[in-house]
């Protein structure tokens, strides 16, 4: 017999996947949490119904997640992940030499244990002894910790439930303090297709709290119709002024110094959510 999963990605729009098997379902204290194993996409973490990561196109979202921002920031050295249970960000940020220390806030314990079990090519950095995870809310912690970070990034889930305070004008502003005077911040901000309201507001609060402001692009293939943004807010540091000469490779698939400008060249349509 074939199983599917179906993510519905807004009311009239699903993406399918052929399931071969169920490795784990929970009702966490926070959400409803299944690790399967697709066909296409190899084995796939979610969420309240929703895809958050898989093995074949994770390498996307967490490059992007975290390289724009630390390798806009000259000498990164204290990073904060808020979200990200999975530890797919943490691994990018410790390719990082500068980096000696990153901290994981994510408020659902059971996302780290069931990512350590289920997806060890993307959570094996959790364990290294650089990497401290936290289990607590995000929101409070960062309200906790003024002037410590270089760089923060949310990688959180869609804007409902548990993350819909990470979206918000006053958590931006938290994250401002939380950083030192050259700090910069990115979130994850959605698809331009699916949630162009959302995405207006959050540039709008984002350009209201940090002199500089940008929103870039990627394609994954998983996510509400595979254009995915990301929006930085920097007290000081302009990635469009990074000099990509400078930029070492490292081991990404996506990420690299050329894409480093080019993924900031946005679309008309998604350049008027910004004006
Ligand atoms: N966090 C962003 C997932 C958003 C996907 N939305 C959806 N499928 N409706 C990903 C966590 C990866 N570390």
């Amino acid at each position: 017999m074939e199983l599917w999963f179906t993510e519905k990605q807004t009311p009239n729009v699903g993406i399918t996947c052929k399931v071969n098997k169920t490795y784990h379902t929970e009702k966490t204290e926070y959400q409803e949490m299944a690790l399967i194993d697709t066909e296409q996409f190899g084995r796939m973490l979610v969420l309240d119904g929703t895809v958050q990561t898989t093995v074949k196109d994770e390498f996307v979202y967490h490059e992007m997640i975290t390289h724009v921002p630390l390798f806009t920031h000259p000498n990164p050295k204290k990073v904060l992940v808020v979200g990200g249970g999975d530890g797919g960000a943490i691994r990018e940020v410790l390719k990082h030499p500068s980096v000696e220390k990153v901290v994981l806030v994510e408020i659902d314990g059971s996302v780290v244990e069931v990512s350590k079990k289920y997806l060890p090519e993307i959570s094996c950095a959790l364990e290294d002894e650089r990497a401290e995870v936290v289990i607590a809310d995000g929101i409070q912690y960062v309200r906790d910790h003024a002037g410590e970070f270089d760089v923060i990034t949310v990688d959180s889930t869609d804007p409902v439930g548990p993350a819909v305070g990470l979206f918000a004008l006053d958590f931006y502003k938290s994250i401002y303090d939380a950083l030192k005077e050259d700090g910069i911040f990115v979130a994850q901000t959605e698809s331009p297709f699916f949630n162009d309201d959302l995405i207006k507001r959050v540039y709008k609060d984002i350009a209201s709290v940090f002199p500089i402001a940008r929103l870039y692009l990627c394609a994954i293939p998983t996510y509400p119709s595979g254009l995915w943004s990301f929006t930085m807010g920097s007290k000081k540091h302009d990635p469009l002024e990074t000099n990509i000469a400078d930029i070492p490779e490292l081991n990404t698939k996506y990420y690299s110094g050329r894409i480093h400008h080019s993924i900031f060249a946005l679309p008309r349509f998604v350049e008027d959510l910004l004006k």
